[in-house]
């Protein structure tokens, strides 16, 4: 099976870390979206959104999605990221943190106006509450001690709304940093920082 992702995509990171911390042997295959890649008719015959992560050589054909991606692995077991009993609650949380998390940074991270900037402010301010209500009894992680599909939106966005200068509540700053001492989260991370930087001049308009 491969991956196709990109190390700066948010939903890619998702699924990479997802898939290290099961321990899955898939290969990955770093797309080239500035060369048009994600437009093709061959990648558009794995992803029809045109959009990354997708899984490719599956029994069930490609799959897209991030979510889904996770959960075709989770059905063969062992169960990682879906803890027995947690399964709803996890979702919710990968839900939440896809819509008012990775999506709201993602407008502001291509889009630095002041209007993005507003609605990105309050969509997080919002969904930040809701993580640290969730930690608010001193658990490390939403599930418990690790970190499990309800964490890896919020994991990650929590590093691009430090690097987007967005600001952080301390709870979530001491989230992000247990989250980034897993190895395959502080492998993304870095993996992602070198574009970070790299897209600054394709952003519009400029930061002041
Ligand atoms: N809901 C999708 C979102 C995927 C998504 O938006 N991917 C972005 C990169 S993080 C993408 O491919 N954007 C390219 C485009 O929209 O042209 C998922 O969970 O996989």
């Amino acid at each position: 099976m491969r991956l196709h992702y990109h190390p700066l995509s948010s939903y890619s990171r998702k699924v990479d870390i997802g898939l290290a911390l099961r321990g899955e042997p898939v290969e990955r295959v770093q797309l080239n979206p500035m060369a048009g890649e994600l437009g093709s008719p061959d990648f558009v015959a794995l992803s029809p959104f045109g959009k990354m992560p997708v899984l490719e050589g599956t029994p069930e054909g490609p799959i897209f999605e991030s979510t889904s991606i996770l959960e075709f692995f989770e059905e063969r077991g062992p169960r990682v990221l879906l803890p027995e009993g947690e399964e709803r609650r996890c979702r919710h949380f990968d839900r939440v943190g896809d819509l008012y998390l990775l999506d709201a940074i993602g407008a502001y991270f291509w889009r630095k106006d002041a209007a993005t900037r507003a609605a990105t402010e309050r969509s997080l301010g919002i969904a930040w509450g809701l993580w640290q209500a969730e930690l608010a009894d001193g658990r490390p992680f939403l599930c418990g001690e690790r970190i499990t599909l309800a964490d890896l939106s919020a994991g990650i966005a929590a590093h691009y709304a430090f690097t987007e200068g967005l600001g952080l509540p301390s709870a979530i700053a001491a989230y992000r940093e247990r989250f980034e001492r897993h190895p395959a989260a502080a492998a993304s991370r870095d993996a992602a920082e070198p574009f970070i930087a790299a897209t600054l001049p394709r952003r519009q308009p400029k930061a002041d």
